[in-house]
C-alpha cells in the first residue's frame, strides 16, 4: 500500500466510524429507556389511567425535537379522549405529523409553531396497545387501552 493509499483508507475509516457513533448517539437504546423512564403522563391518577374532565380523558404530550413526552399514556376504552399534543418548536420529523392506527384515522397534521396545542380527539373502541409514531415510524409511544 503506498502512502497515498493509505491516508485514503485512514480517512475513510475516520468517516465511517464518525457515521457509526453519530448513528448510535441519536438511536441508541438507553436514550430510549431512558425517556421511557421519565416521560411518564402527569395527568394521571394513582393507576396510572388519565384522569377525566367533562367526560373525556384528557391526555397531554409534547413534541420534542426526536422524541414524544411523555411516550406513554394509559385510557379506558369506550370514552372519549382528549389529546392534547404540544408543540415544542423543535424540528423533528415528529413535529409535523402523527400517525396512530387504530385510534386515529391515517394522518394527523400538527401545528408545529412552539407551544402551539393540538387538540386531537377520539374513542378508543377496543382494549389493546396501540402505537403512535411519526408518520416515518421512528418516533415512537404507545397508548394502552384498557377494559
Ligand atoms: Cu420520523
Amino acid at each position: 500500500m503506498n502512502k497515498n493509499n493509505k491516508t485514503q483508507y485512514i480517512a475513510i475509516t475516520i468517516i465511517l466510524i464518525s457515521i457509526l457513533i453519530s448513528g448510535y448517539i441519536l438511536i441508541s437504546p438507553k436514550n430510549q429507556a431512558g425517556s421511557q423512564v421519565y416521560s411518564q403522563n402527569t395527568n394521571q391518577n394513582s393507576s396510572g389511567l388519565a384522569q377525566v374532565v367533562n367526560g373525556k380523558q384528557v391526555i397531554k404530550m409534547t413534541v420534542l425535537g426526536a422524541s414524544y413526552s411523555p411516550n406513554y399514556f394509559k385510557v379506558k376504552a369506550g370514552i372519549p379522549v382528549q389529546w392534547e399534543i404540544t408543540s415544542s418548536g423543535q424540528s423533528g420529523c415528529d413535529s409535523g405529523a402523527i400517525i396512530a392506527n387504530g385510534l386515529l384515522q391515517g394522518i394527523t397534521y400538527l401545528n408545529p409553531g412552539a407551544g402551539q396545542v393540538n387538540v386531537v380527539e377520539f374513542t378508543p373502541q377496543s382494549a389493546g396497545t396501540y402505537k403512535f409514531s411519526c408518520t416515518m415510524g421512528m418516533v415512537r409511544g404507545t397508548i394502552e387501552v384498557i377494559n
